[in-house]
């Protein structure tokens, strides 16, 4: 075999994604739990002015509910320290219960949870809490991202929290339900400068359609798909797991690309374009570069999403 999962990870390894991202969530890292959940805070309500976040609907939020329930009923103080809890990673059973969640489920319950906090339902983040200096600087950090890597730090902070779920051992994983894919008359097809790959068009169609059981079907059997800023997800039973449990209703629209042999009837495709994510529909652009390795079936042996340092990329595709 020609490559290897650790080797495909670096074709086109001149592409610049935003280092920025994971830069700005290690110092947050370093941040008390206080700083960290009044940071996201000021950062959540300053986003608030220029983009709008859907609320979650009624299908996904049924999981969430009662542990909301559950909080509601606590003094200010307990709140606080519930939310500390899930900041530090405690071992609290609230903790346990988060952990369990896909990442949808808990950016749902703190959208639930920011809204019950602005009503006063929940205890607030304290007016005039002042921020460290390291904190603060974090925050204007955060202020001067561009939207698509504003909102992924964010989702990551979310994602992170509460407790480790490696450590739970054995459990069942709780996230949406999968609704059926898009009719056949309601489905688009994208076209992409540069790139005729049947493969690759039908994976963008299919993944714009929710379609993800023909979707799969365009991996290789030790095939990988490796998201931004994460480890590759190795084979298709786990890849069809991820695309169930978090890529409900994006909108891939790729621009432009190019294709090129690679040894062995390999092939290797960049396409650059826009994505958007449920939660903020149009309102936000992300700035992404699609990188695929095709085996000599035209089979999927490894695709990588990476979010882009910035929109110059969107016209980088030099080797
Ligand atoms: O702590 O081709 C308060 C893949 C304060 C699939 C709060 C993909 C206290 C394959 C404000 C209450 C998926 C990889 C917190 C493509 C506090 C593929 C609340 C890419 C936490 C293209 C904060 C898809 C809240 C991509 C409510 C790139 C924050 C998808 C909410 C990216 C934040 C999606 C939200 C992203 C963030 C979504 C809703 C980045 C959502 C981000």
């Amino acid at each position: 075999m020609p490559f290897t999962i650790e080797s495909a990870r670096n074709i086109f390894s001149n592409t610049m994604s935003a280092d920025a991202v994971p830069a700005t969530i290690a110092r947050f890292n370093q941040l008390s739990a206080e700083d960290r959940l009044a940071l996201i805070w000021f950062a959540y309500l300053e986003m608030g002015k220029s983009i709008t976040v859907a609320a979650p609907g009624a299908a996904s939020m049924q999981f969430a509910e009662p542990t909301l329930n559950e909080i509601k009923k606590m003094s200010f103080q307990e709140q606080s320290q519930v939310m500390c809890d899930l900041a530090n990673n405690a071992d609290t059973p609230i903790c346990r219960t988060y952990a369990t969640w896909s990442p949808n489920i808990k950016l749902g319950f703190w959208f639930q949870l920011g809204e019950l906090m602005e009503k006063g339902v929940v205890a607030p983040i304290p007016k005039g809490y002042k921020l460290s200096a390291n904190a603060n600087a974090v925050l204007s950090t955060i202020q001067q991202l561009e939207s698509g890597q504003q909102i992924t730090v964010l989702r990551n902070c979310v994602v992170n929290m509460g407790f480790d779920s490696d450590k739970l051992g054995e459990y069942d994983r709780v996230s949406e339900p999968v609704a059926p894919p898009k009719d056949m008359s309601q489905r688009t097809e994208v076209a992409i400068s540069g790139v005729t790959n049947p493969t690759v068009l039908k994976y963008m169609n299919l993944l714009n359609a929710n379609d993800f059981d023909a979707l799969i079907e365009l991996f290789a059997p030790d095939g990988a798909l490796q998201p931004p800023f994460r480890r590759p997800i190795v084979g298709k039973e786990a890849v069809l797991r991820f695309f169930r449990e978090e890529c409900q209703n994006l909108k891939l629209i790729p621009e432009r690309g190019v294709s090129e042999p690679a040894e062995e009837g390999y092939t290797q495709i960049k396409v650059t374009g826009n994505v958007q994510t449920p939660w903020f529909g149009a309102g936000v652009g992300m700035n992404i570069a699609w990188r695929f390795l095709l085996n000599s079936e035209n089979k999927i042996f490894f695709v990588a999403i990476d979010l882009l340092a910035s929109p110059k990329e969107l016209m980088n595709f030099a080797r």
